[in-house]
């Protein structure tokens, strides 16, 4: 069965992909499987350009074709923050929970037409003759206060459009079809399956 390597530490993510990816017959081995792999430095000033970096850096050291996500969130009045920092707003190795608060302390007063973000996730398939990239957003607005227990992140204070419930109040099944990293990884089948059959 074709191999691939999910260029990623986090669990959370680890799970989506591997969930959304299970339909295809594929082996989807993660970074536990390669403990040698040195962490991933997120140097770059765009998705795209992290993406591509991790999973240059897990190939390198694998030689099995890497699918990296490079995601996060952009608040359109914070002019697209927290963007690429997204995982360190608050510094570096700060909790899902401060990151949640600043963000929240920044946005404190702003009214509801203007909460609007989204999330975007850049996802980079990289193998010795193949360099595919796929993106995907999904649109919302900021909540108030942070809402529910399921996800990652900043699913507690993400309302996608269409719902009333935050991110961390769908289920994950819910989450895997509407979000960012499923739109994304929507169009990376399309790309695997090309691989799978050949073609
Ligand atoms: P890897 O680099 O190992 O993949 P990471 O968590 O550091 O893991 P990123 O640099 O891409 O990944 O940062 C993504 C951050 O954006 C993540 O830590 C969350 O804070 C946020 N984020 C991305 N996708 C999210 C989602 O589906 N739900 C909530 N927050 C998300």
């Amino acid at each position: 069965m074709t191999r691939i390597v999910l260029a990623t530490r986090n669990k959370h993510k680890i799970e989506e992909i591997k969930t959304i990816l299970s339909d295809l017959p594929l082996e989807v081995l993660t970074l536990n499987d390669f403990p040698h792999v040195p962490l991933l430095k997120e140097e770059g000033a765009t998705f795209q350009e992290n993406s591509l970096q991790k999973a240059q850096i897990v190939f390198e050291h694998t030689k099995i074709p890497a699918l990296a996500d490079d995601s996060g969130l952009e608040v359109f009045y914070l002019t697209g923050r927290p963007g690429v920092i997204s995982a360190r707003y608050a510094g570096e190795g700060a909790s899902d929970a401060t990151n949640n608060q600043k963000l929240l302390n920044q946005m404190m007063g702003v009214a509801p037409r203007r909460r609007r973000a989204q999330f975007r996730a850049v996802l980079t398939l990289l193998g010795d003759r193949t360099v595919e990239t796929t993106e995907g957003i999904c649109s919302g607005m900021l909540a108030e206060s942070p809402r529910g227990t399921n996800g990652f992140g900043y699913d507690p204070i993400f309302l996608p459009d269409g719902f009333s419930r935050t991110y961390a109040e769908l289920t994950a099944a819910e989450k895997n079809t509407i979000s960012h990293r499923a739109k994304a990884l929507a169009s990376m089948k399309d790309v695997l399956r090309r691989h799978l059959t050949g073609a």
